[in-house]
This record gives structure tokens, sequence and C-alpha cells, in this order.
């Protein structure tokens, strides 16, 4: 008895090791699959299963070249280096693993590319609208939680839960964005993002924003998974829309599939004891940084919930340029923004950027750098400084302009800050290419910083809207949604009012909307439309005037047209004498007020009323 006892537990504990021998299995491919004919020949394939490292691996597939696979120290990965040829057919490409007697087949795709519009890019001809798909429109009530997630939970009342907007609700939306003058859309990040739960400052919080990356290969089911992703670009590109991905290098959620089985220690950025990324700028720049603060910078964590990827890893580098480019291939999107750029391995940015580039000419990237001064932003761009690293990334979000336009409002509306800013636009390569924008979804909402006034909310708009960069708005912006972040940014990232069945308001109808609500969207739109529909004010040169008394005057012009602008910041009425202006005036005898549709007969002295920035169309 005793001694059958013991033959069983001595069977208990060798039954993993007997049945190790028949579990190896591949679980996962990535990228899931791959197409014929592209620029960049070979693709790295992660393949992903109990054992996947201990196969002997080939294949036979006409044009597919299996050059080398890599083992790592996790037995569970294998890296295998493919080559193909610009010969190679579409196809079901059957990769083989052997161990002993064992046979492993997987079937991985090669695809034909599509001709549908892919990587078309954003110019200054266009106007961002950013959304985040979790606040702006429910079209979808049965994708709003599922058990079988990390976070099962769906609840409208808690600001920091999943609210349950999706990709179907924001194409619901088309409409209303393309009627408001916007070309483009970008969506906070939609990539899978199965996070439990975390408790941040004592408080239970969802990962609805989708920073945290669970599976790069998968959109969210929450918002409709990947054929709802396509089904959206292929409707906005139908209606003339763009779409911008917002891209997470830097980092990932803690239970990404990856996270959860490393395939090696230097995967991640590890450290002895956690260390936070210091948040801080300045070590990247300065050339008497100490080696430790630059590594914090670089290499800490962002929060302890989001492992820093060792982008210096070239499995690392290779699983992240690829995902970009399938993403773009497979998805269609044609502009990509970056997320927390200044923490990534910079050389490792500009490999990517360059791979992004060679693929998509015409695809735009511009990544979010949140400095305060024009040094440190012209580090992460194409910039006329002697840095030791030079940046190619070709545009970035413009918080400099962001700090001083709304700073000047903030106070008496002075525009000495944005002309200042403006005026050393000489270290960057081309700042036309910058993205402009008052407020995001981390930033206190624009209307709320200046004091719910509708005269400085006009003011920068019109900034916005008309000076140098492509401009972007934040979603609800132009039904005066407010709020600071206070308590917490939840507060800037309310639901859009109308965008879930059975709302009590619809904003997205005129009808829907109060009338100071109405004049902020006819606001926004006739401004966007102007620009739009004028080539001046998109791809003319700016110049500006030095600010008299608080008035600051600057012209967006080229052969077709010249538009003048020109704020009033102070609380009465100021004559403006043109004189000064004749360089930009000359030959122009008239003009049209292109937001009250006024005639102005004379140009000798303007009057501008107060509080006001006047757009002037000049006429011969
Ligand atoms: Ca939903
Ligand atoms: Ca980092």
């Amino acid at each position: 008895m005793k001694r059958t006892y013991l033959f069983l537990l001595l069977l208990l504990a060798l039954l993993p090791a007997i049945a190790g021998a028949q579990t190896v299995a591949i679980q996962r491919m990535n990228p899931t699959n791959w197409w014929v004919g592209m620029k960049r020949p070979n693709v790295q394939v992660l393949v992903y299963g109990p054992g996947a490292g201990t196969l002997a691996y080939s294949i036979n597939y006409p044009g597919v070249k299996l050059v080398k696979a890599n083992t790592v120290e996790n037995p569970n990965y294998a890296f295998l280096d493919l080559t193909i040829a610009a010969t190679a057919k579409p196809g079901r490409v059957q990769i083989v693993g052997k161990k002993g007697s064992q046979t492993l087949t997987q079937a991985w795709e090669l695809r034909a590319r599509d001709n549908a519009p892919k990587g078309q890019g954003v110019t200054q001809a266009d106007f961002i609208y950013l959304a985040m798909p979790d606040r702006f429109a429910n079209g979808d009530p049965a994708n709003d939680k599922f058990a079988d997630l990390r976070d099962p939970n769906h609840d409208r009342a808690n600001p920091f839960f999943r609210h349950g907007g999706d990709l179907a609700g924001a194409a619901q939306r088309i409409d209303y964005l393309k009627d408001l003058g916007i070309t483009a859309v970008w969506f906070t990040p939609v990539i899978e993002n199965n996070q439990p739960l975390t408790n941040e400052g004592g408080t239970m919080r969802a990962s609805y924003h989708g920073y945290g990356f669970t599976d790069h290969y998968n959109v969210d089911r929450r918002l409709g998974g990947n054929d709802a992703y396509k089904a959206y670009v292929r409707q906005a590109h139908a209606a003339g829309l763009k779409v911008v991905q917002d891209a997470v290098y830097n980092h990932v959620g803690n239970t990404h599939w990856f996270i959860q089985d490393l395939p090696m220690k230097s995967w991640l950025n590890q450290w002895p004891i956690y260390t936070n990324t210091s948040y801080r700028q300045q070590p990247i720049t300065d050339p008497h940084a100490s080696t430790i603060d630059r590594k914090t910078t670089l290499d800490g964590w962002f929060v302890p919930f989001l492992p820093d990827l060792n982008q210096r890893n070239p499995y690392v580098a290779n699983f992240l340029i690829q995902h970009a480019i399938w993403s773009v291939e497979n998805f269609g999107v044609d502009a990509w923004r970056i997320d927390t750029y200044m923490y990534n391995d910079q050389p490792f940015m500009n490999r990517c950027n360059e791979a992004l580039l060679t693929e998509y000419p015409r695809i735009h990237i511009f990544g979010e750098s949140s400095v305060n001064n024009v040094v440190d932003q012209a580090y992460y761009v194409r910039n006329n400084i002697n840095f030791a690293f030079k940046s190619n990334q070709p545009g970035t979000l413009d918080f400099v302009l962001e700090g001083a336009m709304v700073d000047g409002l903030k106070h008496d509306g002075n525009a000495q800050r944005l002309y200042e800013a403006l005026a050393q636009d000489a270290v960057y390569q081309d700042p036309s290419r910058f993205v402009t924008f008052l407020d995001n979804h981390d930033h206190d909402r624009f209307f709320s910083v200046v004091g719910d006034d509708f005269d400085k909310y006009k003011m920068g708009l019109t900034w916005l809207l008309t000076t140098r960069g492509i401009p972007s708005m934040y979603y609800g912006t132009e039904i005066l949604m407010k709020n600071f972040k206070n308590p917490s940014d939840a507060e800037v990232r309310r639901d859009f009012p109308g965008g879930w069945p059975g709302d009590k308001e619809d904003k997205f109808t005129a009808a829907g909307r109060t009338a100071p609500e109405n004049e902020a969207f006819d606001f926004v739109k006739k401004l966007a439309t102007y620009r739009r529909t004028h080539p001046a004010l998109h791809s003319g040169k700016l110049m500006q005037y030095l600010p008299e008394n608080g008035t600051y005057v600057y012209f967006r012009y080229d052969a077709t047209g010249t538009v003048m602008v020109a704020t009033n910041p102070s609380d009465k009425p100021v004559a403006l004498p043109t004189a000064r202006f004749s360089e930009r005036m000359a030959g122009f005898s008239k003009a049209r007020n292109v937001l009250t549709g006024e005639s102005l007969n004379s140009l000798a002295s303007l009057t501008l009323p107060a509080k006001t920035a006047v757009v002037l169309e000049l006429l011969r």
C-alpha cells in the first residue's frame, strides 16, 4: 500500500517532464502575417509557445528563405529571420518545427498588398481631431465589457472605469467631424489593453486610455477589434478623413503576454530596485549631464505597471519596427503620433522613423516630447543645432507653442510669448510640419484655462487655425467642454454628450447644443473651412511683426492670397495704423473680414474690437 503510494507520487513528480515532451506547441507568431512586395525584404518572426525555441525550423516556400532561427534565454521563443523575395507569391507559408519524432506545422500568411490609401501623411492643409475612443461615442453596447478580460467592468458613473465608447460609435460621427471642418482623426491608442484595474493613489483605475498594450496585434475588443478599426479607416478614407495612429514604443502593460513570460532579461530596462523615470528632459540634451541622470530619464519606468522596453535589444527593436509597418499596411493609417517620445532610445527612434518613411514616404510622424523650451524641442526633430545626436523625426507635437499661446491668453491675452516662440523657428528644419494644439487629454481643458472667457477662447482658436503648423483640437473643445485635471485627468476626459444611446443631451446636433455651444461650433467650423479652402493659410509663408502695445499682427501669404491676423487683447477697441505693415499690405486696398463677412473699403487704419483676433482676407 505504502509502496504504491510512493510510486504514484513519483509518477506525479515525473508527469510534467513526460508531458513537457508532448506539449511543445506554437501559440503565436508575430507579426501575424506579412506582405509580398514590401521595400524591406527582411522580417523577423517571433514564434512563441511551450518549447518553441527547442524546435529545428524549416520553410519550404518559393521566394521565402529562412536565413536563421535564433534562440534566446527563454526556450519558449524562437526568432526566425526570413527574407521574402519580390518574386514570392501570396499564400500560406508553412513554418515547420521538428523535435525528435515530433513535427509541428504552422501556417503564416503572406498577403498581396492592396491599393487602398495608406500612409498619406498629414500636412498644414489638415485639421486633426484628437478623440479618446472610450469617451467619444458608443456605437455597440454589446462590446462594453467582457467577463473573460482582466478588467471585466463597465461603469459610466465611475470616471476611472471604461465607459463603452468604441470605433463603431466614432464611425457614426464621421459626418459630424466632416461638418466641423476636420480632415484627420487621431485616436488615443486602440490596441488591446487587457490590463487589470490598477491602484493609483488609492483609486482603482481602468486602462481605458489605451497606453498599456497587452497584445500589439489586436485592437481592443471593447473598441470593436481589428475588423472595426479596419472598417473605421476605410469609412474615414471614403469620407476624405485621414487617420493618425497613436504609437507607444517606450513601454507596454505589465500583463502584456510577452511580459508574463519574458523572452530574455534584457527585453526590458531592468533595475536592481524599481526605478521610475525622473520625467525630466534636461539630462538628454544637457552636455554636462551625468550618465545616471540620463539613464534614469530614458530607462526608468514610466509607472510601475508599464515596463520600459529595452529598444537597444535588437529583437525588441525588430518587434516594434515591424509592428509599426504592419499597422500602416494592415489598417491603412496615414500618420503616426508617438507617445512619450523623449523616453525612448533615440537611435532606435531614428531607425524606426526611417523604416516607416522608407516604406511610406508621405507618412507623417510627430512625437510627444513634453518640453517647455525651444532647444529641447528641437532636439527631437530634424534641426539646425549642432547636437551630438541628430534626430530624423519630421514633426513633433508643438508643446512650446502650446505653452506660449495658452500662457499669454491665461493672463492678459498678450501674444508676446507666441511671437517670441515663433521668432526662434530657425532652429528647426521645418516647423510647418509641427502639430499645434491648445490642450489635450493630459492637460487642463483650454476653455477652463482661459477662465471660461469666450473672447480668449476665440483668440486662441484663431491663432491655432491661422499660424504655422498642423492644427489639432481635442474632442469637445468645439462644444466648450471644460475642466481642470482636478482631482484627476479623468475630469478632462468626460464623455461627449450624445455619444451614448439614451443620453439626455446630444451635442452632436445643433438642436442639442446651447446657443454658446453652437456659436463655438460655428466659429471653429468657419475658420477650419476657410483655412482648408485658402492655400495661403496652410501652405503660405508666415510674417510676423513685433507686438506693439499688446497688439500682435501677422500675415500668411502666397501667390494666391494674403491673410492678415491682428489681435487686440485689451478691453478696449484700438486703432491700428497700417503703414508699418506695408511690406505685406502694399497693393491691397480692401479686405473681407473672414469671421464676420464684413467688407472694409479702406486699409489705412483698422479698428480692432476689444479682445478679438481679426482675420482679414486682403483684396486688391
Ligand atoms: Ca461599446
Ligand atoms: Ca524608456
